[in-house]
């Protein structure tokens, strides 16, 4: 059905499928970046039109024809909508595939990727709701990033770490704690076992505590952790700042005390996220990075655009880790979608499997491997759980799980350190720890008066 009339102003004007945005006989190229949206078109407009719209308006098109598409290979620069599946149990919803040729993006910039993809799209009138389920990104153009620069295999060389999830912590409360009594926290839980501690997403440079006062008790911190332990532990410093200098300026501190990590915000946007993963490289430093502000484009089921996605850019932008989801903590995420997401940060290919919401076999071209980090609401008492989900390669970050512990910070990481290293144990000599879990914990507890408690 071709919407006419009225109803085609009221939803704007929609002529992209006779433009030639829509081409259902197009094979996709090797080279083709392909998106798949889901899209809600408003009632009565044509899904096809709607897809074709959205591929219309995402590469070369405004909505009219202009006489300078004469002067361009407007054939080859127009991306093309090449199918269109109703969404199962839905009513209105499609999923629709679209490609585009390579020649579309400049190389190695998620800025110009994500404003031609989402630049526009998400406020279109014909659509009630559009949603970037997940991109297929072709070697070629993966070719053009320099991904993660230190990966998941060198941070266990340098960490000397392995077989085992790293434990972390996040500093709580958030905000508000002097320099000297942060650093205690960071000295108490590193102590007591952990590998990492970090900044909250939400701690720059506050009135109660400059950044640089936080740098040094935290590294002071650290190096006293790393004596009494003889382990090599660090803390994420969030370098995160209103300009890219200031950005600079505490990262480059942050190096000179010796930091091994640094970390940032995805509200800092691509670019920064990119200049960082620049810098990091140089440094041969770990870069971590905290989605915040994630939610607000992935959480809608009908809209915004999947963590898939934002997961797939980040590997390419360049972070060495990413919040990947916990499922059994406090935050959104459930089993098979999260999987999807770990697969994306960990793979050397990642599987089309339309279970784990992954809509395309997506080739990484030897790009280092990026860490996920669990965190939000979890603790010892779900290590079984979190070990079975997750598996080895992932950081567990117990915030409100190490510093809420009853007996204190260092027996609550020492808690966390028993847990993992008791089921860890129990898995590699082939116990069955997801049923046996809880008697493993209480087994270990016998000897651990904090994982007791
Ligand atoms: C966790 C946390 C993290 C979230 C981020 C918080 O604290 O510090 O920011 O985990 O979510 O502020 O909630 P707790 P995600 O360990 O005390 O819960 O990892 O999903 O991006
Ligand atoms: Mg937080």
């Amino acid at each position: 059905q071709t919407v006419t009339g009225k109803d085609r102003y009221k939803s704007g004007v929609m002529q992209y499928k006779q433009m030639g945005y829509w081409e259902p006989d197009y094979e996709p190229k090797e080279t083709d970046v392909i998106a798949c949206f889901r899209i809600t078109p408003q009632d009565g407009v044509d899904p096809i039109e709607a897809a074709a719209a959205v591929a219309g308006e995402s590469s070369t098109a405004t909505w009219t024809v202009v006489w300078t598409d004469r002067l361009t290979a407007a054939e080859k620069y127009r991306a093309k909508a090449y199918r269109v599946d109703k969404v199962p149990n839905t009513t209105d919803q499609y999923f629709a595939y679209i490609a585009y040729d390579l020649d579309l993006f400049e190389r190695g910039s998620i800025a110009n990727l994500t404003a031609s993809i989402i630049g526009n799209v998400f406020g279109f009138k014909p659509l009630k709701g559009l949603r970037l389920e997940d991109m297929r990104l072709p070697t070629a153009y993966v070719k053009t990033f320099q991904g993660p620069a230190t990966g998941i295999v060198v941070e266990r060389e340098r960490l000397d770490k392995f077989g085992r999830p790293l434990l972390g912590a996040t500093v709580k409360p958030k905000l508000g704690l002097s320099g000297r009594n942060y650093g205690r926290v960071v000295y108490e839980a590193l102590k007591g076992g952990l590998d990492f501690t970090k900044d909250d997403e939400n701690i720059n440079s506050q009135p109660f505590m400059d950044w640089r006062e936080r740098y040094l008790y935290c590294m002071e911190a650290v190096n006293k952790a790393q004596a009494a332990t003889g382990e090599i532990k660090g803390t994420y410093l969030n370098v995160t700042a209103a300009t890219m200098e200031d950005m600079y300026e505490r990262a480059e501190f942050a190096a000179e005390l010796g930091s091994n990590i640094v970390m940032i915000d995805l509200v800092i946007g691509w670019t920064a996220m990119q200049s960082m993963a620049k810098w990091a490289r140089r440094k041969n430093m770990i870069l971590h990075l905290h989605r915040a502000g994630h939610s607000t484009y992935t959480r809608q089921k009908t809209h915004g655009v999947s963590f898939r996605v934002i997961a797939k850019w980040a590997r390419l932008a360049g972070v060495d880790h990413i919040h990947a989801g916990t499922v059994v903590g406090k935050l959104e995420g459930d089993p098979a979608t999260t999987r999807g997401y770990y697969d994306i940060c960990r793979n050397e290919f990642t599987e089309k499997r339309l279970e784990n919401g992954v809509f395309f076999d997506q080739p990484w071209a030897s790009l280092n491997k990026m860490m996920p980090v669990a965190s939000g609401g979890i603790h010892a008492g779900q290590m079984h759980q979190l070990i079975d989900l997750l598996g080895e390669d992932v950081v567990l970050q117990f915030g409100g799980g190490t510093i809420g512990h009853p007996m204190g910070i260092a027996a609550g990481a020492t808690a966390n350190r028993v847990a993992l290293e008791c089921m860890i144990l129990a898995r590699n000599e082939g116990r069955d720890i997801v049923r046996e879990g809880p008697d493993i914990l209480n087994e270990a507890a016998k000897s651990c008066a904090p994982l007791k408690a």
